[in-house]
């Protein structure tokens, strides 16, 4: 790909005009209940989700028609894989049939843009101002303009997302050109409407992302078993936003293998844990085994083939769980003595491959 090319080209200085519309973009990362905002931070290969908003700053009667491209910084880390977005509920008389816009392949609505390789290209549409309906039914159906759009504070444009690569570093997504008309006059009914152009600016229209390596969960630069147990205990407790890896809104196997298999692979430019490659294959599969014993955790009456005392050292005692695990895990890594569950005084792959014996020959735990 030639980076050049996805360089937006400078807008010929505008002549001032009297109608004035304001664009933002703001996004948010995985956790959605965080509000948008310009500087975002998430794990790679996770969601990030994006807001356009259009506000008319003058007394016009609102938006006729509006466009607008959003595009990526050519110097990014890692390509960025654009997705359509989706029209606001404000924009509805906008979007196909009702309005003009571009249309998909199967004459659904491309009002939420056109994904190409550098960026999002028009996103918007029209209203019919024409005083008549279209002959064609896939658009231009609705005559009568509505007035105000844009006129009462921010509405939202479209919205949509993208999966991040995986490629740590600063990423920029920014409205790279946009045009708008606002209605002329008030609609009168079978008469064409006059439409008059507005200056757009945006003063919030760039969004940087600064993504994380998948597995470095709480994203210390730093790829170690806190990851790890952070991890495990999200995926019991159902939080979406750690543990959730896919954006699947299951929590299930493939979750874990997507952060197992991420943790296990490092990322290039984290540094990495003191693992060899037997005992991340070991830890991995331990790590399935209790993701899969569930939060019910395991009977640790019934893994006597070790001393289970130096497993079982997070309450609720008697049961082996995921947090158990996780504080093992952690000990294992730092070659603590009371790691050593073969009791040979070392601690090493052995006492790994012992612990996930037990783990699979363990009995669940009652519940009480
Ligand atoms: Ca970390
Ligand atoms: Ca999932
Ligand atoms: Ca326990
Ligand atoms: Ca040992």
């Amino acid at each position: 790909m030639n980076r050049t090319s996805c360089i937006a080209l400078l807008a010929a200085a505008s002549v001032a005009q009297a109608q004035h519309v304001d664009l933002s973009l703001l996004a948010v990362g995985s956790d959605l209940n965080e509000p948008l905002a310009s500087s975002v931070e998430i794990n790679g290969g996770r969601r990030l989700t994006w807001e356009l908003s259009a506000s008319v700053t003058d007394s016009s009667l609102g938006l006729a028609f509006i466009a607008v491209d959003l595009g990526a910084d050519g110097a990014h880390p890692a390509p960025l894989t654009f997705e359509q977005g989706v029209g606001g509920a404000d924009f509805a008389s906008f979007e196909p049939p009702l309005g003009f816009a571009r249309l998909n392949q199967d004459d659904t609505s491309a009002f939420g843009g056109d994904a190409g390789e550098c960026g999002l290209r028009d996103i918007g549409g029209g209203q019919n101002t024409a005083g008549l309906a279209s002959t064609d039914l896939r658009f231009g159906q609705t005559i009568d303009p509505e007035t105000d759009v844009g006129l009462s504070g921010w509405a939202t444009v479209a919205d949509g997302s993208l999966v991040m690569p995986d490629i740590t570093g600063d990423y920029v997504i920014r409205i790279d050109r946009a045009g708008a008309t606002v209605l002329g006059s008030t609609p009168i009914e079978d008469f064409a409407t006059p439409v008059r152009k507005a200056e757009t600016a945006w003063a919030a229209g760039e969004v940087t992302i600064t993504v994380y390596c998948s597995a470095d969960l709480d994203r210390n630069g730093l790829l170690d078993l806190a990851d790890i147990t952070m991890f495990v205990e999200q995926f019991l407790a159902m939080n979406p936003v750690v543990s959730d890896v896919n954006d699947d809104e299951l929590f299930d196997l493939a979750d874990i293998t997507a952060f197992v298999g991420a943790f296990v692979s490092g990322c290039p430019s984290v540094p990495g844990h003191a693992l060899t490659q037997e005992e991340q294959d070991v830890l991995e599969q331990l790590a399935q085994q209790m993701a899969q014993a569930g939060s019910g955790g395991l009977s640790a009456a019934s893994m006597s083939s070790i001393n289970v005392s130096l497993v079982d050292t997070v309450e609720p005692f008697g049961v082996v769980n995921a947090a158990d695990i996780a504080a093992y895990i952690e000990r294992f890594a730092a070659r603590s003595p009371d790691a050593d569950l073969t009791a040979n005084s070392t601690v090493d792959v052995q006492d790994a491959q012992a612990l996930l014996n037990a783990v699979e020959n363990a009995d669940a735990a009652q519940t009480p």
